[in-house]
């Protein structure tokens, strides 16, 4: 009797959890997610033991595509591997400044387009633990150090595009999400014949076989191994038919909370959000889809020895700020080496961007875009409770005359500070509902000083459509 009781209960409350399962809607899912904005995305596999190098010459183009621009075949690739071994591979480390960056997020290539697996798979032998010297998941310690930091992990998986593994994918030209130096990709007579690939190893198998013996086993593992997975980031969807994609998508089934791009197969898998890619949108573009911009902190994803083209901390603490302005996500590329350590540039950027935003992070998370588009001094954001609504704006050029003037703010102001150290600041509406706040000479952030105005109700701007 107790016995069966027990079953009972056991029945019921398995029950509940699959309801409570299915029962989570796309804004369940993505709550996090818009209310993070800012993320790290890490390219690292065996393309960084030639950081872009090959017989001596420097490849053109993103470091992580050197197999396919210099068209090493596909043995010879697989012998760098010995040379991967990321002794200095500090997962805590990458977590806490991931974490200490203000990112709230990590997406890390599980698996790229020269489809070495950063984790243990029984799916093929071309992995870390089969074919290094290192011999250990990569993705196990990460996710634990993940969790400790508070930060969700994702996993980016080339579903299609896999130069190593037979039967996978190789795209012949630059596709639409779009490369740097596109001109650089070599097309020759034998690789438009036999659909991007160069070396007839990579054709010992078909499509189908490579979706099924591999790519669908490995999202299996990569959703079963690793607890939560926040995110599948798919990438290039190269040759994808509908039955590959169908198969991959229900593995997603696995993780009922996750996250999913729009690069699994285009079109009909629109997944939850779009990716453009080394460029932010304009506002008139925009049709109300969650977006991410991804983009690299140099000029590529992938470790080049010789890249340190940096973009400048105040360039991405800006790019991050407009990106938030039009209610999208930042996921801001870092490129390990070899050895496991990010790159010095890397990580001095990562302790300034950090440095910034713990002052003035709350500019960033949890809002939402700006009632009226852009400014020409910068940008806005906003965040709505019941009966008020915070603006947040960020000044990255200070009027000359020290006077920011927002136009159609009919609300009553309830106070204006400066978040950083929250000096008062004057305001005043004029009839017509242009507001003018009066900048201080000195407490002025070069990177973008945020000036913080509460006001009664909700904000309905006229001018929104204008500023795109
Ligand atoms: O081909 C890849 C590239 O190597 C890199 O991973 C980027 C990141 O978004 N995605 C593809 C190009 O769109």
């Amino acid at each position: 009797m107790k016995k069966t009781i027990g079953v009972l209960i056991f029945i019921f409350l398995s029950g509940q959890v699959i309801t409570a399962q299915k029962a989570l809607t796309k804004d369940q899912r993505m709550q996090w997610w818009r209310e993070a904005r800012f993320g790290m995305f890490i390219h690292w596999g065996v393309y960084s033991v030639p950081a872009g190098s090959w017989n001596g010459r420097q490849i053109g183009g993103i470091g992580e595509w050197i197999m396919n621009r210099a068209k090493i075949p596909a043995a010879e690739y697989q012998t760098m591997a010995k040379q991967f071994n990321p002794v200095n591979y500090d997962p805590d480390s990458w977590a806490k400044m991931a974490k200490d960056a203000g990112m709230k997020y990590i997406v890390i290539t599980a698996k790229h387009h020269d489809g070495f697996a950063l984790f243990e798979t029984k799916a093929s032998k071309w992995n870390v633990v089969d074919a290094t010297m290192y011999g250990k998941d990569l993705l196990k310690p990460l996710a634990e150090a993940c969790k400790k930091y508070g930060i969700k992990l994702g996993f980016y998986y080339s579903q299609a595009q896999d130069w190593n593994n037979p039967g996978g994918s190789a795209a012949r030209k630059p596709t639409s999400e779009g490369w740097a130096n596109p001109d650089s990709v070599t097309i020759d007579a034998y690789t438009k014949e036999h659909k991007g690939h160069w070396d007839p190893a990579q054709e010992m198998k078909t499509f189908a076989q490579y979706i099924d013996n591999v790519a669908v086993p490995q999202v299996k593992e990569l959703l079963t191994n690793y607890g939560d997975v926040a995110v599948l980031w798919w990438d290039t969807p190269t040759d994808m038919t509908n039955e590959a994609a169908t198969k991959l998508k229900s593995q997603l089934t696995l993780q009922p909370a996750i996250i999913t791009n729009d690069r699994l197969k285009r079109p009909n898998f629109p997944g939850d959000h779009k990716t453009p890619e080394q460029r932010i949108p304009n506002i008139k573009d925009l049709d109300g889809t969650d977006w991410e911009t991804c983009m690299t902190m140099n000029g590529t994803w992938g470790f080049k020895s010789y890249d340190h083209n940096y973009k400048t901390p105040e360039t991405l603490i800006r790019n991050l700020l407009d990106i938030a302005s039009k209610g999208g996500n930042f996921l801001l590329n870092v490129g390990p080496d070899n050895l496991g350590e990010f790159p010095k540039e890397s990580i001095d950027i990562l302790a300034k961007m950090g440095k910034w935003m713990k002052v003035n992070g709350e500019a960033v998370y949890g809002t939402k875009a700006s009632p009226w588009g852009l400014f020409t001094w910068g940008r806005c954001t906003s965040k709505e409770t019941k009966d008020r609504t915070t603006l947040y704006f960020s000044v990255f050029d200070r009027p000359e005359d020290g006077k920011l003037e927002i136009p159609d703010l009919k609300n009553n102001i309830i106070s204006a500070v400066l978040l950083a150290n929250g000096t008062k600041l004057k305001t005043s509406v004029s009839k017509s509902g242009l507001l003018t706040v009066i900048l201080p000479y000195k407490a002025f952030d070069p990177i973008a000083t945020i000036v913080k105005v509460v006001v009664k109700g909700k904000v309905n701007s006229k001018t929104s459509s204008k500023n795109k």
